[in-house]
């Protein structure tokens, strides 16, 4: 094996390595899926969510249908593990969200996501300007 061969070898298995190295940190950031699909409605109105806690099966995969009865735009948004809402809540929180999924007034949206590996309680807001404010906080509870 000449000396270019060789470089050109090294360099494929380094790239195998940093492909592989990208794949497991995407599966600690997302939990993998287990079970069948657990299906869940959440109702949302100027100001709050109905219902506001639910508990789900870590891992589990989730279909959500998030109505908006309300007139104004409103989010579900799952928070990390341990992320604290710090009011204003606003493009600096965006770090701390797991999922989300957002609704005109009026309309209903479908939604997927993976429940989180963690067992704990996960804090669950609305991001519009002032919505945490007037009430719009839930929480999911994992096991
Ligand atoms: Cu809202």
């Amino acid at each position: 094996m000449n000396d270019q061969m060789f470089k050109k070898l090294w360099g494929l298995r380094l790239s195998l390595l940093v492909m592989l190295l990208i794949g497991l940190s995407g599966i600690g950031l997302h939990a993998k899926a287990k079970g069948p699909t657990h299906q869940i409605s959440v109702t949302a109105t100027d100001f709050k969510f109905m219902p506001n806690i639910w508990t789900l099966q870590s891992g589990q995969p989730v279909s959500i249908t998030f109505m908006n009865h309300g007139v104004q735009e409103h989010e579900w948004v799952l928070l990390k593990q341990g992320a604290e809402v710090v009011l204003p809540f606003d493009d600096d929180d965006e770090s701390k969200v797991y999922w989300e999924i957002e609704s005109g007034p009026g309309a209903t949206k479908e939604g997927r996501f993976v429940v989180p590996a963690q067992p704990g309680s996960y804090t669950i807001v609305c991001g519009k300007p002032r919505h945490i404010e007037r009430g719009m906080k839930a929480t999911l509870l994992v096991e």
